[in-house]
């Protein structure tokens, strides 16, 4: 049988992930959520939008025979992960994690760490600040209760709807990002301190060495739990992998 991989992408990770398997020859489709407007074009075939579920997922990956899942999905996509364990699981289908490892404080940083967003809404208790919220769109209600800040965002795409923080300044910009550029952004805009998922991975660390050499405090959140399973942090890993589960399988 031959392999037929599924890669959960959406991460620079799993589009280098991507770029190896597609030169090696071997059938693989990339899967992303459909969360950007114009998502970058990937290096293999590509589907777009939710799987539906588990039970959604376990019928697509049987539906098109495939043979070994990679979960290479940013640390902060909990439920595609969680969804991956359960479905791969169930029907004995090998699968790998390809997770970054958290970034770690080095001399000189002044974090904050908090468990998860609540936690990060309450480290922004106190007087009005100019505030870098860059951790996207998705979890910007949660910070409607420290409504007395400034809010610096960085979106991927512009919002549709009126955001729900009274006074925001929005960004309109696609990572990887780059620090000499982020330090000159938190100048200008004057910002006193930024909020940070722990994403790792080089992309969106920018704003964490500009707010290091700029001597910002961060407020640094945790990424969420995860099932235990199978994981690495390098693409070559993923590839030693493959190689031995393709040997299992005889191809
Ligand atoms: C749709 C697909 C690649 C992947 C590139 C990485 C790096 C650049 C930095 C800041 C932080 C943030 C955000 C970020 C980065 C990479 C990576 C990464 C952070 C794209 C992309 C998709 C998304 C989804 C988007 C989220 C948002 C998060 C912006 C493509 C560009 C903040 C995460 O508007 C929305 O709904 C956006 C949603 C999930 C987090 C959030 O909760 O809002 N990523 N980002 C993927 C899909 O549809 O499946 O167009 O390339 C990918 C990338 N964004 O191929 O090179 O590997 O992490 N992405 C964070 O880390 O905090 C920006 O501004 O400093
Ligand atoms: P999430 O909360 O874990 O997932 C919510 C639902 O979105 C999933 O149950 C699934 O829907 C769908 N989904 C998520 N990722 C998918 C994928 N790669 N392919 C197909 N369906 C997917 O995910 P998220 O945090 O919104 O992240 C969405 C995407 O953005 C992922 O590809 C992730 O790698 C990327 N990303 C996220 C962040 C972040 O900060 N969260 C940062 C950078 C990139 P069904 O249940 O219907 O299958």
């Amino acid at each position: 049988m031959h392999a037929n991989l599924l890669i959960l992408g959406g991460t620079t990770e799993a589009r280098a992930l991507a770029r190896a398997v597609a030169k090696r020859g071997l059938r693989a489709t990339l899967s992303l959520a459909g969360r950007v407007e114009r998502p970058l074009r990937q290096p293999l075939p590509q589907r777009i939008g939710g799987f539906g579920g588990i039970k959604g997922l376990r019928e697509w990956l049987r539906a098109e025979g495939i043979t070994h899942v990679i979960d290479a999905t940013h640390p902060f996509a909990a439920r595609i992960s969680h969804n991956a364990v359960a479905a791969c699981a169930a029907d004995s289908v090998p699968l790998i994690a390809l997770a970054r490892p958290q970034w770690q404080p080095l001399a000189g940083d002044a974090w904050t760490r908090v468990p998860d967003m609540a936690g990060a809404v309450a480290a922004l208790d106190g007087p009005a600040r100019n505030v870098m919220l860059a951790i996207g769109r998705q979890n910007l209600a949660a910070f409607a209760a420290q409504p007395q800040h400034r809010y610096l965002l960085r979106l991927v795409d512009p919002p549709e709807a009126p955001l729900p923080l009274p006074r925001t300044e929005i960004i309109i910009d696609r990572g990887p990002f780059d620090e000499a550029a982020d330090r000159a952004l938190m100048q200008a805009q004057e910002i006193e301190i930024v909020v940070s998922k722990n994403s790792g991975g080089n992309g969106a660390y920018a704003k964490i060495a500009a707010a290091r050499a700029l001597g910002l405090p961060v407020v640094m959140i945790d990424r969420p739990a995860c099932p235990p399973r199978n994981e690495v942090t390098r693409v070559d890993e993923v590839l030693d992998w493959l190689d031995h589960a393709r040997t299992d399988l005889g191809v």
